[in-house]
């Protein structure tokens, strides 16, 4: 057997292999290549971009296949991957845009000092916040992600830094977020167009209750929104979450040479109805002390399911009441008859319920969100960087 000591990692952008040693350095602040590494060996020494030369040209490695400017810190860092898969509609951008928010203004605010997380591609979070976040908040709706025409990616990065306490060492992992169109997450599109998800280390699949029929014949709206949506179901119903969790994991398996049904050992799954605040409208929904399902008094109104009210984050994962949401969620779906996804991901080792709401409201009848406050979306980040060992969990 051949040994390959040289330092390699998959680009964020084409996702080749590549040899670090091997790709261009390119100054940021002078907009050209400093240096091309060269002969035989250059695969097997990596130069460190530290130092007061690289620093002041905010040096960065360039994937030598797609010319993608690599995180600065691609060789020290723990480098993961977190794939948002969902259908057209299910909620993705909004999610997505909303959970940077709930992260700049309900976590890092909270959390002391201990964690801090900085974003390496400010472009892209730009994207999400001014074009996205900014145009939720002043009621509009964004528009469906365009299907890629590359292969290339774009990812929103992070680089998450954190220590239990100030006497133990850091560790430091960045977090590659993926987001892509609905229809790029079909089997004949994925391979080409959705490659994150063969590398994903972590998984949010997102479940639009609009594609649920038990929910949305049982939504207590004004005949105007009524005649609205109706349409829109009528398409979403030809749509089910668990179909598209199926055919991604199976692809996923497929590429990591897995049997079909394997546990997942080492990749969370949390599974994620999204638009929770359409629940707030529902006729016949029992309470949830009649589904056995009573939120701690002491913490919430234990006459409204825990998944619609707010909780307070803090430096740990809060593990018992994300045990409450994951009860909570479970029984709401199999009132509403969506046994099956509870099936489909019975088999995975590391798996979660989950229920966020980007906007906190429904929009009325000119597609207008009267007004925007994200409910938990960090919900299901914290406990996929949890499960991938970046914060520690406390039972409440
Ligand atoms: N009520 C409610 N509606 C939402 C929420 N999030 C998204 N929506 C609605 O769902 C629609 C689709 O949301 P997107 O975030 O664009 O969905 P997507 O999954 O990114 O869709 P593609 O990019 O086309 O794959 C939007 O037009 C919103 O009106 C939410 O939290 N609550
Ligand atoms: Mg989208
Ligand atoms: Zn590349």
């Amino acid at each position: 057997m051949a040994f390959d000591f040289a330092a390699k990692c998959y680009c964020p952008s084409c996702f080749r292999e590549i040899y670090l040693g091997e790709c261009d350095i390119f100054s940021k602040t002078e907009n050209r290549v400093l240096k091309t590494p060269k002969g035989r060996f250059a695969r097997f020494y990596v130069e460190r971009l530290d130092g007061y030369e690289y620093t002041i040209h905010h040096a960065r490695r360039i994937c030598k296949e797609c010319q993608y400017h690599l995180p600065y810190n691609i060789e020290d860092a723990v480098n993961m991957t977190l794939a948002v898969v969902g259908d057209t509609f299910s909620g993705k951008s909004h999610f997505l845009a909303a959970l940077i928010h709930q992260i700049e203004q309900e976590w890092m605010s909270n959390a002391n000092g201990l964690a801090s997380i900085t974003c390496l591609t400010p472009d892209v979070e730009k994207k999400y916040k001014q074009n996205q976040f900014d145009a939720i908040t002043r009621g509009r709706s964004l528009d469906g992600n365009q299907a890629a025409t590359s292969y290339k990616a774009k990812p929103l990065i992070y680089n998450i830094v954190r220590s239990e306490s100030p006497r133990l060492p850091a560790t430091t992992m960045n977090l590659m977020i993926y987001d892509a169109a609905g229809e790029d997450f079909y089997q004949d599109r994925l391979t080409d167009y959705a490659r994150f998800v063969l590398r994903a280390n972590a998984f949010i699949f997102v479940a639009d209750p609009f594609t649920m029929k038990p929910i949305t014949d049982d939504l207590q709206i004004s005949p105007s929104l009524q005649a609205r949506w109706q349409p829109i179901f009528d398409l979403a119903y030809k749509r089910r979450a668990v179909d598209r969790l199926n055919d991604v994991i199976k692809l996923v398996q497929l590429s990591r040479k897995q049997a079909i049904g394997h546990s997942l050992p080492d990749t969370p799954v949390a599974v994620m109805l999204s638009k929770s605040d359409l629940l707030q409208y529902v006729k016949s929904l029992p309470a949830p002390q009649a589904m056995g399902v009573r939120p701690d008094p002491g913490k919430y109104d234990p006459n409204r399911y825990a998944f619609m009210q707010k909780p307070a984050y803090g430096n740990f994962l809060n593990i018992t009441d994300l045990q409450q949401i994951d009860q909570e969620m479970r029984a709401v779906l199999t009132y509403y008859q969506q046994r099956s996804l509870l099936t489909a991901t019975a088999r995975f080792q590391q798996t979660h319920f989950f229920a966020t709401s980007a906007t906190g409201t429904i929009p009325d009848v000119n597609d207008i969100f009267p007004s925007v406050n994200p409910l938990r979306c960090l919900d299901p980040f914290l406990w996929i960087l949890y499960c991938l060992k970046i914060i520690g969990g406390r039972r409440a």
